[in-house]
C-alpha cells in the first residue's frame, strides 16, 4: 500500500502478529519498515537535513549530541559482512520448480514426485575461488545453488558446474581452498588458479586430477549461467512411498544447450565487463527471457557394495557416464524475477547440503559428510549468529515452530513459557514430534558398522581412468583448448619443479595431451601409464552439429547514417521473437532514421567490445565504416569464431577490416530475405563456426 503523507508510522504494538512469527510467510513486507513519506532516524523520528552535521557555528566542530550523525555513521561503518569463505561471488534469481511427475517413482518428496507440483525456488551462480568483487569470467568452478520452498520445509541442493570434485573427503577442503586462493604474502593473483600454489597442491594431490580436467576444459568458461549444466556432485539416497531406496545423482541441464567462452574472450569481459555474468542473467530476466533448465536424475541401484558398474558411488571425484545410466527428466527451473536488494537476498541467503526432507537422504560419501558440517557452521560467523533462518529469504514456506530461542538478532518474539520438550504447560500450542506419516523426517535404518579408522576405500586411488575418459570424449577442438589451458595456466607457475610435477600428472592421463602441453612450455614430456581401456562418453562433449535455441543470444549489427534500417528491423522482428537481443552498434550514440523506423543507437564503437556478442552483422548502407575500433570488433569476433555476417554494401566493412569472407561462418546476401534470417538464426544456435575454429584456435586461446 503507497503510504500517505503525514500518516505516522505504525507502532510496533499496532503491526500484525503474524509478521513477527517465523511462521509468516517468506520475503512478507517489512513490518511497516521503510514506507512512510518521510526521512526518519531508525526509530521512526522525522528528520529535518540529512546533509549538514551539527556544529557550534557553521565554521565550528560537530557536537557529540548529533544523533543523526553518529547514527547514520555507525550503520554505515557496519554495513559489510564477511565474505562467503568460498563462493563469494555470486548472482541469483527468483523462479518456480515445476515437476513433471516422473521421479514418484523414487521418492515420496512431493516437490519432485506429485506431477504439475509448482515449488518457488532461489538460484544463486557463483565462481568459487575470487573474491566478492571479482569477474564473473574467470577459470573456475561454477557453483549451482538451489533453495527449493518446499511445503515440507526447504530443501538446498548445493551443487556445482562440473560433477566431479578436487577431494574425496573434506576434511581436505582447507587445503584445496589454501591452495587455490591468492598467494597469502601478497594477495595475488585474484580468482586465479594459474599460480603456483595451486598447481603445487594439485600436482601432489592427484585425486584432483579429473576435476582439474573440467577446469581446464570449456566447461571453466561458462558464456552465460543460461547455458550452463549444473550437478549435484555427490550420490543421494532417494526413498519412495515404501521405503524403497536408489542412489541417484542430480544434473541441471540448460534448455539453451551448454555453450562457454573462448579464453581470448573470457580475459577480454573480466576487463571490460567484470559483471558480464550477471548482467547477462539480470538484463535477460528484466526483458522476459528467462532462464530454463530442467532437473534430472540418474538412477542406480542401492546396491550393499554401492557401486554402479565398477564405479564407486561415494566417491565424488566419480561420474558415471550417461550412457550407462541415462539421466531421466523430472521437472523443469524457470528463473523470472530478479531480486530486489542484492544484500538482504543474494548475500544473506544461507544453503545448508542439510536441508532436505522426507524422501531424500544423504549417503556416507565423506565429502557430503564434512559438508554436512560446514554450511551450518560458516554462517554462524557470515551471518552473525544463529537465527540466520528467520532472515526473509531464509525463511521457510513451511510453518516453523522449533523451540529454538534468543541468540543473536533474534527477530521474532515467541509466546509461552516451555520452549522445551517434553513440557505439560505449553498446552494445545506446543509443537509435538510428527511421526513419519505425519511427515516427520525418518532416516531409513541402515547398518553402519566397521572400525574406526582414517583411511578410504581402495577404489578411491583410482586418480586417473577418468580423467583419461574425459579427455577422450572431448572433440579435437575441445582438446585444443584444454591443451592451451594447462599451457597458459603451467605457463604462469614460475617454480619448474611443480611444472616438472604438473606433466607428470598429465602423462598418466594422455600422452598426446602432455606432449602438447610440454611443447607448449619448451619442456620434456614425461612418460606416464594412461588408462587405455577407457570407453568414451559422447555426452561428455559440448559441441553439437544441431543447432539449440538461441533465447538470451546477443547479435550486434553495426550501423552508421544511411544503413538499411528496413533490413535491421526484420532481423531484429525475427531474432527477438527468439528471446534473443539486437543492439545497434554505431560510430556515434544518438538514433538513426525517424518514426515507426527509428533505430536507437546502444552502443557506439567507443563503448562496446565484441565479447558482448554472439554475432556481429554488418548493415547494408555501412559498407564504407572504416575505423580502428571496428577492425578490432571483428577480428575479435572472427578469431572467436563467431558468427559474422553483411548484407547489401556491407561486405566492404568487412573487407577493409581484413576479414576473409571465404571463411566458414560468415554469412553474406544481397539483402535481408528470410532465408537469411534463417541462416544466421540457424549459425547462432550453433554457438561457433567450429570449422573456423580450428583455422584460427592458435590465436584465440
Ligand atoms: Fe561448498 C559454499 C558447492 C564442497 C564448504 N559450496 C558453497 C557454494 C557452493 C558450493 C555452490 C556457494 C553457496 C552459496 O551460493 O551461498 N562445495 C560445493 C560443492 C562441493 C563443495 C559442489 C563438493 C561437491 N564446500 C565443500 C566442502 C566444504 C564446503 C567439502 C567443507 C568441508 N562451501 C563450504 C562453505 C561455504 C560453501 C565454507 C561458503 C559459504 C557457505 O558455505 O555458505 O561452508
Amino acid at each position: 500500500m503507497a503510504a500517505k503523507k503525514n500518516t505516522p508510522a505504525p507502532s510496533p504494538a499496532a503491526l500484525d502478529p503474524a509478521e513477527t512469527s517465523p511462521v509468516s510467510k517468506a520475503l512478507a513486507p517489512e513490518q511497516g519498515l521503510q514506507n512512510g513519506a518521510f526521512l526518519t532516524t531508525a526509530e521512526g523520528l522525522r528528520l529535518s537535513d540529512t546533509d549538514h552535521s551539527l556544529k557550534a557555528g557553521p565554521r565550528g566542530p560537530s557536537l557529540l549530541e548529533d544523533f543523526h550523525l553518529r547514527e547514520k555513521i555507525t550503520h554505515f561503518d557496519h554495513e559489510r559482512i564477511p565474505e562467503r569463505v568460498v563462493h563469494a561471488r555470486g548472482a541469483a534469481a527468483h523462479g518456480v520448480f515445476r515437476a513433471y511427475g516422473s521421479a514418484g517413482s523414487v521418492t515420496k518428496a512431493p516437490f519432485l514426485a506429485e506431477q504439475g507440483r509448482e515449488t518457488p525456488v532461489f538460484v544463486r551462480f557463483s565462481t568459487a575461488l575470487g573474491s566478492r568483487g571479482s569477474a564473473d569470467t574467470v577459470r573456475d568452478t561454477r557453483g549451482f545453488s538451489v533453495k527449493f520452498y518446499t511445503a515440507e520445509g526447504n530443501v538446498d541442493l548445493v551443487g556445482n558446474n562440473m560433477p566431479v570434485f578436487f577431494i574425496q573427503d573434506g576434511i581436505k577442503f582447507p587445503d584445496i581452498i589454501h591452495a587455490g586462493k591468492p598467494h597469502p604474502d601478497r594477495e595475488i593473483p585474484q580468482a586465479q588458479s594459474a599460480h603456483d600454489s595451486f598447481w603445487d597442491f594439485v600436482s601432489l594431490h592427484t585425486e584432483a586430477t579429473h576435476h582439474v580436467m573440467w577446469a581446464m576444459s570449456d566447461r571453466g568458461i561458462p558464456r552465460s549461467y543460461r547455458t550452463m549444466e549444473g550437478f549435484g556432485v555427490h550420490t543421494f539416497r532417494l526413498v519412495d512411498a515404501e521405503g524403497a531406496t536408489s542412489l541417484v545423482k542430480f544434473h541441471w541441464k540448460p534448455v539453451a544447450g551448454v555453450h562457454s567462452l573462448v579464453w581470448e574472450e573470457a580475459q577480454l569481459a573480466a576487463g571490460t565487463d567484470p559483471d558480464f555474468h550477471r548482467r547477462d542473467m539480470a538484463d535477460a530476466i528484466d526483458a522476459g527471457a528467462f532462464l530454463e533448465y530442467e532437473l534430472g536424475i540418474q538412477v542406480m541401484p542401492d546396491s550393499d557394495d554401492e557401486t554402479f558398474e565398477g564405479i564407486d558411488l561415494l566417491d565424488p571425484t566419480k561420474i558415471v557416464p550417461e550412457e550407462l545410466a541415462p539421466v531421466q527428466l523430472i521437472g523443469r527451473l524457470t528463473l523470472n524475477r530478479n531480486p530486489d536488494n542484492y544484500f538482504a537476498e543474494t548475500e544473506q541467503v544461507a544453503f545448508h547440503t542439510g536441508h532436505l526432507v522426507p524422501g531424500i537422504e544423504v549417503t556416507n560419501d565423506p565429502l557430503m559428510q564434512a559438508r554436512l558440517f560446514s554450511y551450518l557452521d560458516t554462517q554462524l560467523t557470515r551471518l552473525g549468529g544463529p537465527n540466520f533462518a528467520q532472515l526473509p529469504i531464509n525463511r521457510s514456506h513451511a510453518p516453523v515452530n522449533d523451540n529454538l530461542r534468543d541468540g543473536m538478532h533474534q527477530s521474532v518474539i515467541h509466546r509461552g513459557v516451555a520452549p522445551y520438550l517434553p513440557n505439560s504447560l505449553a498446552g494445545d500450542e506446543g509443537p509435538e514430534p510428527a511421526t513419519e506419516p505425519q511427515g516427520g523426517y525418518v532416516q531409513v535404518p541402515r547398518l553402519v558398522h566397521g572400525e574406526k579408522v582414517r583411511a578410504n576405500p581402495v577404489s578411491f586411488d583410482d586418480h586417473f581412468s577418468q580423467a583419461t575418459l574425459f579427455y577422450a570424449s572431448m572433440s579435437p577442438v575441445e582438446k585444443l583448448h584444454i591443451v592451451e589451458a594447462f599451457t597458459f595456466e603451467l605457463g604462469k607457475v614460475y617454480e619448474q619443479p611443480i611444472r616438472e610435477r604438473a606433466l607428470g600428472v598429465l602423462a598418466n592421463v594422455d600422452a598426446d595431451l602432455c606432449e602438447q602441453v610440454a611443447a607448449g612450455l619448451g619442456m620434456p614430456a614425461p612418460v606416464g601409464k594412461p588408462a587405455d581401456d577407457v570407453q568414451p562418453s559422447p555426452a561428455l562433449s559440448q559441441i553439437s552439429p544441431v543447432p539449440g535455441p538461441i533465447a538470451g543470444r546477443v547479435i550486434g549489427i553495426v550501423a552508421a547514417p544511411g544503413a538499411d534500417l528496413a533490413g535491421i528491423g526484420k532481423i531484429r522482428k525475427a531474432f527477438e521473437a527468439k528471446g534473443a537481443f539486437v543492439r545497434v552498434i554505431a560510430p556515434v550514440g544518438g538514433t538513426l532514421g525517424k518514426g515507426a523506423r527509428t533505430e536507437i543507437i546502444e552502443r557506439t564503437l567507443l563503448t562496446t567490445r565484441s565479447v558482448e556478442y554472439d554475432a556481429i552483422l554488418i548493415a547494408g548502407g555501412a559498407g564504407a565504416l572504416a575505423d580502428i575500433k571496428l577492425t578490432v570488433l571483428l577480428q575479435e569476433a572472427f578469431r572467436h569464431a563467431k558468427a559474422i555476417g553483411a548484407w547489401g554494401d556491407g561486405e566492404q566493412a568487412l573487407l577493409t577490416a581484413g576479414i576473409d569472407t571465404t571463411a566458414p561462418g560468415i554469412l553474406l546476401s544481397d539483402g535481408v530475405s528470410s532465408a537469411y534470417t534463417k541462416d544466421l538464426i540457424k549459425a547462432v544456435g550453433l554457438h561457433r563456426a567450429w570449422d573456423r575454429a580450428a583455422l584460427v584456435m592458435s590465436s584465440a586461446g
